[in-house]
């Protein structure tokens, strides 16, 4: 251990450990709403404006939007001066899903069950995005003590009360089944003794509905899509992104541009209905950020609805989430699931004081944290910045040994591999950019203001308001997944195609042009590039989160 951490770590540990005893069973006090306004204001990045510009053209002109996405959104499209054949269709369907995360894979099976000709396309691998790697776990009020109204005012509350209300409300209403539902398709959630699902809190949570499969419930609950959607035979064509959306003559969507990843080849697939579930933006590292994000979460959906015409909501609104990895360098950005706090594990500065209560909610947690490194000096040295402690041996002490196995089995492999044992250590964190609150516009059928394009999942926007509670992504990407899927497959089933037209994507290019916009990028991003091919760029990815 001591070869790993610095003298300076281990001096503060040592304070860390003197003060522990006291701290356990101490309740920590909750922040008054104007002490919380406060922090967010000074410490949050979503408040500094610096990191966001005005957007000059499309359905959201005149607001603000992060500055990277911006580029994006006001980017160059891939099929400009490109000559695509609308008349030669590769792929022709009712219903095409992009993305292949659990919304994606979500939407497939029940537009499936509905008897719809439908294509999963995905610029990875199916299973490759942001549901994967989602460790805490779920939120459905399925136990006796709770109720979805309970679970709504909750989520309400953590979004700041801009949470569109009837999505809030599908969301809640169909949590408890959609546990039954990956329960039944063979999801090994934890269980107690007797069967009943174990459930814990989560930041901002008054009831514990938490369900998981120990640190991994994304993977596990990946898993089981994935195997669902390769049994029923559900086409996927995988390394392949979409580079634009069709429309037809009268406005609808009507399908989309594909791009082979590997050998560039461009083909069409006719859709009666398209489904963008193409996740995040973490990638894009807004405020130089680092991420808990995947490699493909590179708001691709938000660019392709955006220049086919439909409407972003909260697209000014970010997690962050409080715990990432601040060390060792290696793991820089990666989560350290929320679950860790609910277990009873304290955010310590490098004094040994526990400056917080662990769960408010996730923005507040963030901006705290910021606050005691960059205003209040106390946080831990790291060569990247300074960093809290999050004390993970109280886990052990409160909840006996074995515990931190048993329930945070990847969380322990990968300090392991470093040569930390987060058992007897306490381990450091900062905050890291974890999922976009807003998205694309959509209704309770998870339609958006242009005719045939559906969004489910990270990429649509509204359900968590300003600010989403643990647990809830979890299950937005199978409420709004199946949602979707039902609604698309259904209305797919009236749809009548005109001529196919790419003529919106030059709409919107001189629209730019009108306004003097020149693109900074070609968009949509696909995968990012870390340099841009400059090797000068690569400070630019250098994630010093605070002086020292
Ligand atoms: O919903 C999430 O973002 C989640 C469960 C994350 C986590 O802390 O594990």
């Amino acid at each position: 251990m001591a070869n790993v951490l610095t003298q300076e770590m281990l001096d503060s540990i040592k304070k860390v450990e003197a003060s522990r005893a006291s701290r356990i069973g101490a309740e920590l006090r909750r922040m008054t709403a104007d002490e919380k306004q406060q922090v967010l204001n000074d410490f949050h990045p979503d408040y500094k404006s610096e990191g966001f510009s005005v957007l000059t053209v499309g359905p959201n002109k005149g607001e603000k939007v992060p500055c990277e996405l911006a580029d994006l959104l006001q980017g160059k499209s891939r099929i400009l001066g490109v000559d695509i054949d609308l008349d030669n269709i590769t792929y022709d369907v009712d219903v095409l899903i992009i993305g292949g995360g659990g919304a994606g894979a979500s939407a497939a099976i029940e537009s499936d069950n509905n008897g719809a000709k439908t294509m999963i396309v995905t610029k990875l691998r199916i299973g490759d995005a942001n549901t994967m790697m989602a460790e805490g776990g779920i939120q459905a009020a399925d136990k006796p003590n709770d109720s979805p109204v309970t679970h709504y005012l909750d989520a309400l509350g953590g979004g700041h009360f801009y949470n569109k209300p009837e999505l809030l409300k599908k969301l809640v209403m169909d949590a408890p089944g959609a546990i039954q539902w990956l329960n039944n398709l063979g999801v090994m959630f934890d269980k107690e003794e007797d069967g009943t699902m174990y459930t814990t809190h989560g930041g901002g949570t008054s009831r514990k509905r938490m369900h998981a499969c120990a640190d991994y419930s994304g993977a596990e609950i990946m898993r089981v899509l994935r195997d669902e959607v390769i049994n029923r035979g559900i086409p996927v064509v995988d390394f392949t992104s979409v580079i634009e959306l069709i429309l037809d003559e009268d406005g609808q969507c009507a399908g989309a541009v594909l791009q082979n990843m590997e050998t560039g080849e461009q083909m069409v697939a006719r859709a009666k209905t398209v489904i963008i579930a193409t996740g995040g933006a973490g990638r894009l590292h807004y405020q130089g950020f680092p991420t808990s994000n995947h490699y493909g979460a590179t708001a691709d959906g938000l660019v392709l609805g955006y220049r086919a015409g439909a409407k972003l909501l909260y697209a000014d609104t970010i997690q962050y989430h409080p715990t990432g990895v601040a060390y060792p360098a290696q793991m820089l950005g990666a989560l350290v699931t929320e679950k860790v706090r609910s277990m009873g594990a304290q955010l310590i500065n490098v004094d040994g004081e526990a400056f917080m209560n662990p769960l408010e909610t996730r923005d507040v947690t963030a901006a705290s944290i910021i606050r005691e490194c960059k205003q209040r000096g106390k946080g831990v040295p790291t060569p990247l910045g300074a960093a809290i402690w999050l004390d993970t041996p109280m886990i052990e002490m409160i909840h006996g040994a074995g515990t931190i196995e048993k329930k945070l089995p990847g969380m322990l492999r990968m300090y392991e591999k470093f040569g930390i044992d987060m058992r007897t250590t306490p381990i450091l964190i900062y905050p890291t950019l974890h999922y976009q609150n807003g998205g694309l516009d959509v209704t309770d059928e998870s339609v958006t203001n242009v005719p045939n394009l559906y969004v489910a999942g990270e990429a649509a926007g509204g359900v968590h308001g300003r600010n989403r509670l643990m647990g809830n992504s979890l299950l937005d990407v199978i409420v709004f997944g199946r949602n979707a899927g039902k609604y698309a497959s259904a209305h797919s089933k009236g749809v009548k195609l005109g001529k196919l037209t790419l003529s919106h994507v030059d709409k919107f290019a001189k629209e730019m042009a009108d306004a003097g916009i020149e693109p900074k990028v070609e968009s949509p991003l696909l995968l990012p590039s870390y340099t841009h091919g400059n090797p000068k760029l690569a400070d630019k990815y250098t994630w010093g989160h605070t002086e020292l």
